[in-house]
């Protein structure tokens, strides 16, 4: 068990690293809080400067945190993900969880449905979201943050957004790309 864990990080951690060369020899990008950066878990941002392009990976149930419930640990709207409008979005999201499927989306900011609120941009999701990821599987997708405004990070498979599992997505008028988390 150990071992398998062990393999499954190493793997983790090469897709990281694979994902921020993809845009471009990324850099991470600094946490605006001075909250530790995620126990476990590679950046969650890094982005490629004059590409206009943003790599966000997110590990579902990364921490026991919120029951699980949680992207690189945090859930319930602790982790705040801001870009600018105009940027590309390349989402990894990974399942952590030996128990839940999970999935990973950008939906609107409004009361989700059992099966998880709308999504806001078009693509903004895994393949088979509503079904979710095995553990250990990855997938990814990607989209434009085409529009300014307040949505969130969330997981589509059933009642599981209602249970927490959602974090803030910003798409700002202008600045940096940047993560922050919530006081707690
Ligand atoms: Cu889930």
């Amino acid at each position: 068990m150990a071992a398998e864990r062990h393999g499954r990080r190493r793997s983790l951690q090469h897709a990281a690293r694979a994902a921020a060369a993809l845009v471009g020899g990324g850099l991470a990008l600094a946490a605006c809080s001075s909250a530790p950066s995620s126990p476990g878990v590679g950046a969650v941002l890094t982005a490629a400067s004059g590409s206009r392009s943003v790599q966000l990976n997110l590990v579902a149930a990364a921490t026991g945190a919120n029951s699980g419930f949680n992207f690189d640990g945090y859930g319930s709207g602790a982790m705040t993900v801001s870009v600018p409008v105009g940027w590309r979005v390349v989402v990894t999201c990974e399942n952590a969880s030996a128990v839940f499927t999970h999935s990973c989306a950008i939906v609107r900011d409004v009361a989700p449905g059992v099966n998880g609120a709308p999504l806001a941009f078009a693509g903004a999701e895994i393949p088979n979201a509503h079904s979710g990821l095995q553990h250990g599987d990855s997938a990814t997708f990607q989209f434009v943050a085409a529009q300014t405004g307040r949505y969130k990070i969330a997981c589509l498979v059933t009642g599981h957004e209602l249970d927490g599992m959602w974090d803030w997505f910003v798409v700002s008028a202008g600045g940096r790309p940047h993560v922050s988390y919530a006081k707690r």
